[in-house]
């Protein structure tokens, strides 16, 4: 039996001889590799904090204590360490282990995560409940240094650490976010990383000086009052932390050693711990940003290059633009590759702005941007663009500025599950006052409505647009509805890469003897449906189909519009329902949430007959 094997709970990694702790670590990189390689997930920062978390579980006990994983991607040892390595081949697989921490999966998991920086505010939470209800437990927030970007973090920091509430921020910095880190907060923390090489001088010039000690004594008197009175402290010492580190995150016992001192400290204590992501894989080690997250892969060979997708078709689109448009600027906030922004960043590297995790922040520079001449455009993925709503409309809507969003990832996403669900930008985006969006069903359609955003609007624009790759309808029909197809008995209204869906299920019905016109909606706000009128002034009855959540949905947005001016006998509106939807594949999510062809050919069947 392996070491590995015999763990099961928390405590049974208390139970380990220390001797056994690093062969520990070895087994579970190993297993990592093998497991991950055969379901996809997130791979580089998972190897990175198999020590740290091994060290957490011979501290803590997840079932009693609150062990926070910031956004949760890197939790896959404390998953397998905590009863879930036998399920462990079915991580992000429909109906199997989520790829983030989840409540209703273990009491282990205290927390949904899977947006970045919010670790050290629920912490800051639930130590508050703690206080306020006498209970007693441990909290422990583990935040990466990239998720640090985040301005949400240090609100959170800031106020923990003059709480005086008893928690343990462990920052574990890989000098990574998914790409390389940037901005200030990423900076401070490499001075911080170089304290190891400047503890070393200090033992070896301590050593020069023992013969004089006289002259040490001044010397370091000297120092003291110039680093005192001249220099800033840390910045999470000055906050009010006691600030210890940092550590090598690759020394099992050490970590234990100082995540136990820094528990029984009774304060807020922050530990910074240095990791390398991918550790132990040679190719992830290499190139961690393309190891972040992976599908299915041959571990001897390393990850397949990615086939085309909107993704990159929307930036090599942006870069045609950007040659002949000086005042296009692209923004992302940490993610130029998910969002194909890496060649933009290559050719135009003036232009190209990544403001780390801080989608806030990114939808405020777009506004100060709009508003001097520039057009910038964000590209941020549609559950991310949730943090900038209050933006949206403060710093860009309120003023009617020109300035362009695109919203990778729309709709159902799949594997990853309910926080990354494209699920709400449809009803979000509907309410920005002025707001156009556009849903392009095909590549092309991409490039012709991005072309629409930036130079036939005046005030801000979206294009939504899904994760992966265009279907079998491939034309490019940019209007703001249009007829694919012509039918009597009902109209069937989609958009996007669903109206493939739309298409599929119209072809079937036909097959049925029943006769489906289908439209496509390329935008809304402003349209007033007429096509769609003028449709189910023939049918009289009405399906859309369409992967986002029920409120604000574009087929409530129709019944609206057209409520008291088209005569509709029936309808079904196939949609999220409330949005929040788990992980599997795309396509077992559309039939588990009944918007696919299936779903739509029995919605006309039941509305009007037949077999
Ligand atoms: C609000 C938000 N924006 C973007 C992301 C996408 N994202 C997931 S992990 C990650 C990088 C996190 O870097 P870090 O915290 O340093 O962890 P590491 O992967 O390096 O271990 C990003 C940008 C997210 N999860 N949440």
């Amino acid at each position: 039996m392996s070491i590995l094997e015999k763990i099961n709970t928390s405590n049974d990694v208390k139970k380990l001889s220390t001797e056994e702790l690093v062969p520990l670590c070895e087994e579970i990189r190993a297993f990592l590799i093998d497991s991950v390689s055969r379901t996809g997930g997130h791979l580089a920062s998972n190897l990175g904090t198999v020590e740290l978390t091994v060290a957490l579980h011979r501290v803590y006990d997840s079932a009693r204590d609150r062990i926070l994983f910031d956004v949760g991607h890197q939790s896959y040892t404390h998953k397998i360490l905590t009863g879930r390595r036998e399920s462990f081949s079915t991580l992000r697989q429909f109906g199997g282990i989520s790829g983030f921490p989840k409540p209703y999966e273990a009491p282990d998991d205290p927390f949904v995560a899977g947006h970045a920086s919010d670790s050290v505010s629920v912490a800051l939470g639930m130590a508050h409940a703690r206080t306020l209800s006498g209970e007693d437990y441990d909290i422990c927030a583990v935040i990466g240094d990239g998720a640090m970007t985040g301005g949400l973090s240090f609100e959170g920091l800031s106020n923990a650490a003059q709480s005086g509430e008893p928690m343990v921020v462990i920052l574990n910095d890989n000098n990574m976010s998914i790409a390389e880190n940037v901005g200030g907060a990423a900076k401070i923390l490499q001075s911080m990383r170089i304290k190891p090489a400047y503890l070393s001088f200090k033992r070896r010039y301590r050593k020069l000086f023992r013969h004089l000690p006289a002259l040490y004594r001044f010397n370091h008197a000297l120092k003291e009052w110039i680093k005192s009175h001249l220099l800033p402290d840390d910045i999470f010492s000055e906050m009010g932390f006691y600030h210890i580190g940092p550590i090598n995150g690759h020394d099992v016992h050490t970590l234990e050693n100082v995540i136990r001192w820094a528990r029984e400290m009774h304060s807020p204590v922050l530990v910074h711990v240095l990791t390398k992501k991918g550790k132990g894989y040679p190719f992830a080690e290499k190139d961690p940003e393309h190891y972040h997250g992976v599908g299915p892969f041959d571990p001897a060979v390393g990850i397949p290059p990615e086939g085309e997708s909107f993704s990159s078709r929307f930036g090599d689109a942006l870069c045609r633009f950007a040659s002949r448009d000086e005042r296009i600027a692209a923004i992302t906030a940490a993610m130029s590759g998910g969002t194909g922004l890496e060649s933009f960043a290559a050719q135009y590297p003036e232009r190209f702005f990544d403001i780390g995790i801080a989608e806030e922040h990114a939808v405020s520079m777009a506004g100060g941007m709009a508003k001097q001449g520039l057009l910038p455009v964000f590209a941020v993925y549609s559950s991310f663009l949730q943090r900038g709503f209050d933006m949206l409309i403060h710093d860009i809507a309120l003023q009617g500025l020109h300035a362009v969003f695109a919203v990778d990832r729309a709709g159902l996403v799949g594997r990853d599950g309910e926080t990354h669900q494209g699920s709400f930008d449809i009803s979000f985006l509907s309410t920005v006052p002025g707001m156009t969006v556009f849903l392009p069903a095909s590549f092309s359609e991409l490039e012709g409505m991005l072309e629409k955003a930036l130079y036939s609007c005046d005030g801000p624009a979206a294009i939504r647009y899904p994760r992966g790759g265009e279907g079998d309808y491939r034309d490019c029909r940019c209007e703001s509805e249009s007829v694919l197809r012509e039918g009597r008995d009902v109209t069937i209204v989609s958009y996007g890469v669903m109206i493939n869906e739309a298409l599929k299920a119209a072809d079937i019905l036909e097959i049925k003897g029943i006769s489906a016109e289908v439209v496509k909606i390329g935008q809304i706000r402003p349209n007033g449906f007429e096509v769609v009128s003028a449709s189910l002034k023939k049918t009289k009855k009405l399906i859309v189909t369409e992967d986002v959540c029920a409120f604000g949905s574009v087929g409530a947005q129709i019944m609206t519009a057209l409520s008291g001016k088209t005569e509709i006998k029936a309808f079904r509106l196939l949609n999220l329902g409330d949005g929040v939807v788990p992980h599997g594949s795309v396509e077992e999510l559309r039939r588990f949430c009944a918007v696919d062809a299936a779903a739509v050919v029995e919605a006309a069947r039941d509305m009007l007959g037949g077999e």
